[in-house]
């Protein structure tokens, strides 16, 4: 097996994660500014089908009319050249000292009506470029004091921002759908939405539940110490994965973005697994940084490695899928019975029958190992190569 990605693969990247030029925190930029039309190509050259952006990834912020179409250009004649598409697209409600109190949810309302209107001019680009995603992460949407939020008039401005975001969606006709993407802290000390399971409750309340999903990040999940692949089950259960954000993360710590499969590799390849056999058919993209140690070579090394990971993990799951010793291990855990209904034969059954209450024998049931630890070892077995 080569492991060489193709486009039929459907990896994307976005421009701010090659491009990140690895200023943190504690130190300043260690790469230099990368032009989104190498990006492109680099990309495409390693064997990615997508590219998504910021706004001010493509367009620094604040440019002028004339540099914008000039910067929108260049960037869709290197998509034209190398065959790269746009699957997605998302606003830097973030960066600008005037988010500081967050875009959607700020309490100042005149920041909250020019969040909006910075989004909608995105949009029609995003729309414009073939997009058929829009990714919204509400990163300073959030608080560090329990004062300066008001959780429940937040949250009603954002419905109110995303309500508006749909109908605009409709009223011009694009084929476009909004990802919701969660993340517990960081940069805010609480964001809102911070988990899957928050997106997908906040979703039902809005106007057009239909128009919105959740755009779940393995690291975003595993600051909070949740499973990730039972995150994103849940989403496919809801039909709401409508995006991805991959990337690695070692247990609840800071913000990590590792590369995929760094961090947590167990979880990478259930994760994987899961995506490969639940009819995901949405892009896998990789929302990651290259670590600040690595010069450009290192960034590309970065990048073709999560897709080599994935491709990886993807080989190694469909083994373990297949073996027989697999399947015959997982009948002897009973996954064929969980797939069963409890009672379809109906509620008057289940109360006329004896056996699942008077004579049911509870210490007998007790007594049945779940045989889990041999299952799980031949997932390791195949994680490991060592079948
Ligand atoms: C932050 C993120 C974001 C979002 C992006 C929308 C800068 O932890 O994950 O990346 O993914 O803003 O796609
Ligand atoms: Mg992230
Ligand atoms: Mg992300």
């Amino acid at each position: 097996m080569s492991y060489q990605p193709v486009p039929e693969d459907t990896f994307s990247f976005g421009l701010w994660t090659v491009g990140w030029q690895g200023r943190d925190p504690f130190g300043d930029a260690t790469r230099r500014p990368l032009d989104p039309v190498e990006a492109v190509h680099r990309l495409a050259d390693l064997g990615a089908y997508g590219v998504t952006f910021h706004d001010d990834d493509l367009i620094p912020f604040g440019s002028g009319d004339v540099a914008r179409e000039a910067a929108v250009k260049r960037f869709r004649q290197a998509l034209d050249a190398t065959g790269l598409v746009v699957p997605m697209a998302t606003t830097n409600l973030f960066t600008h000292p005037v988010f500081k109190d967050g875009a959607f949810t700020a309490n100042d309302r005149d920041v909250r009506r020019y969040a909006l209107r910075k989004t909608l001019r995105n949009i029609d680009l995003a729309a414009e470029l073939g997009a058929r995603t829009y990714v919204a992460w509400g990163g300073r949407e959030g608080a560090e004091s329990g004062a300066a939020k008001d959780v429940r008039a937040a949250l009603d401005r954002m419905k109110e921002a995303f309500d508006l975001l749909g109908q605009y969606v409709v009223e011009q006709g694009y084929d476009l759908r909004f990802a919701i993407e969660p993340k517990p802290n960081e940069p805010r000390g609480d964001i809102l939405l911070p988990t899957v399971g928050h997106a997908l409750a906040f979703i039902e309340r809005l106007e057009r539940p239909e128009l919105y999903g959740v755009n779940p990040e393995v690291g975003h999940e595993q600051m909070a110490g949740l499973n990730v692949p039972h995150g994103i089950a849940q989403a496919l259960w809801a039909g709401k994965l409508f995006h991805i954000d991959l990337n690695g993360q070692s247990g609840a710590k800071y913000d990590q973005d590792l590369r995929f499969g760094a961090g947590d590799l167990r979880a990478a390849f259930w994760l994987v697994d899961l995506l490969e056999t639940a009819g995901y058919d949405g892009p896998r993209h990789f929302d990651f940084k290259p670590p600040r140690t690595e010069d450009p070579d290192g960034v590309w090394d970065s990048a073709a490695g999560c897709m080599r990971t994935y491709l990886i993990l993807k080989e190694r799951a469909a083994a373990f899928r297949a073996d027989p010793a697999v399947q015959e291990a997982l009948r002897a855990s009973r996954l064929d019975e969980l797939a069963r209904p409890t009672a379809e034969d109906g509620l008057a059954a289940l109360l006329a029958d004896r056996t699942a209450y008077e004579s049911f024998d509870a210490e007998a049931a007790a007594a049945r190992g779940m045989a889990f630890e041999r299952l799980d070892q031949l997932a390791m077995d195949h994680l490991l190569g060592a079948r």
